[in-house]
């Protein structure tokens, strides 16, 4: 069994291309749910979706996020009501944020409500959120502090940021499940989501770290950034906002002694001595995974690390 420590788009990409590729494994999804948010009074977790959607082939490739043949009646209704129509949700997608809502209303939790969300769109894989508390991302920016979404999607991520604080993070705990993948797995992967937005909030939920630390060969991370640039969201210039050098060096120094081996783009090829001067392993292949030749290289060389 192998986890992969998941954000949003680039996570569900990597694991449908495990999924695809490397199918003598069985993968488990442990998700961060530090971007989740309460609209309307619907509590939507945007990465536990987009993994789901991404792995029952329903996602909205177009959008990056949501489900395919979307409408957006409700939305464009909420607008002009004067409502908070800025984080837009589909017609389609709606119902999933309604059902979702009415069961933790019942009481039941995160994980259970993913597990039968996974179930009814036929995902052989768990798909875990790495905590059934509330946790929630801020960050301190130009103007003035915000929520992730109203950074993320109403400032299009396009204001400074000095610091980032997950909120509720100290009193979460992660689940029984995730600590059972986390510490049965005979390896783990950290896919290439944002770093400081999505992979540390995984990472900050007390107990998770100090597992991980115990296994650090068994653990590799591949690089979200190419060239210093991320293929989508501000992972590169919040790197650089946060005193971090936005490189796969950068990266790599940033996980530090979490990660046994790297995976980085062949663009990156001259920083891979620099690296390994981190103590680390590290394969240098294609890894945009939006093309096939390269998505088919990038499996084959995470399936040799498998191996
Ligand atoms: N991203 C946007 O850029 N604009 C939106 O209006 C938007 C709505 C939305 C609704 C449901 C959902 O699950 C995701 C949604 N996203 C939207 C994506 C989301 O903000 C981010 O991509 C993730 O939180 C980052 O991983």
């Amino acid at each position: 069994m192998i986890t992969v420590l998941c954000g949003g788009v680039g996570a569900a990409r990597l694991l449908s291309l495990l999924e695809r590729e490397a199918r003598e494994f069985k993968f488990t999804a442990v998700v961060n749910v530090a971007d989740d948010l309460v609209l309307h009074g619907l509590t939507i977790c945007p990465d536990l979706d987009t993994v789901t959607y991404t792995l029952a082939k329903i996602n909205n490739e177009v959008m990056g996020w949501g489900l395919v043949d979307e409408t957006w009646r409700v939305n464009k209704e909420l607008e002009k009501l004067g409502g908070q129509a800025w984080f837009q949700l589909g017609d389609r997608d709606m119902a999933t944020h309604l059902y979702r809502s009415q069961r933790l209303a019942e009481g039941a939790t995160k994980t259970e409500v993913a597990r039968e969300l996974a179930a009814h769109h036929k995902v052989g894989l768990p798909i875990l959120p790495v905590t059934d508390e509330h946790v929630a991302t801020y960050l301190e920016t130009d103007i003035g502090e915000l929520s992730f979404q109203e950074y993320f999607v109403k400032h299009r991520h396009n204001v400074p940021v000095y610091k980032i604080t997950f909120r509720g993070i100290e009193e979460a705990t992660p689940t029984n499940e995730v600590m059972a993948a986390l510490s049965t797995s005979e390896r783990i992967i950290i896919a290439p989501s944002n770093p400081l937005l999505s992979i540390a909030p995984v990472l900050a939920v007390p107990g998770v770290r100090e597992l991980l630390q115990t296994r650090r060969e068994s653990i590799a991370a591949v690089s979200p950034l190419i060239g210093g640039r991320a293929l989508k969201g501000p992972a590169d210039h919040l790197m650089s906002e946060l005193g971090f050098e936005p490189s796969s060096y950068g990266v790599a120094a940033y996980y530090g002694d979490l990660v046994g081996h790297w995976f980085i783009d062949e663009v990156d090829i001259d920083q891979a001595e620099k690296i390994e001067g981190l103590g680390v392993s590290v394969t240098v292949l294609p890894t945009i995974m939006a093309e096939p030749t390269s998505a088919s290289a990038l499996a084959q060389g995470i399936l040799s690390w498998l191996s």
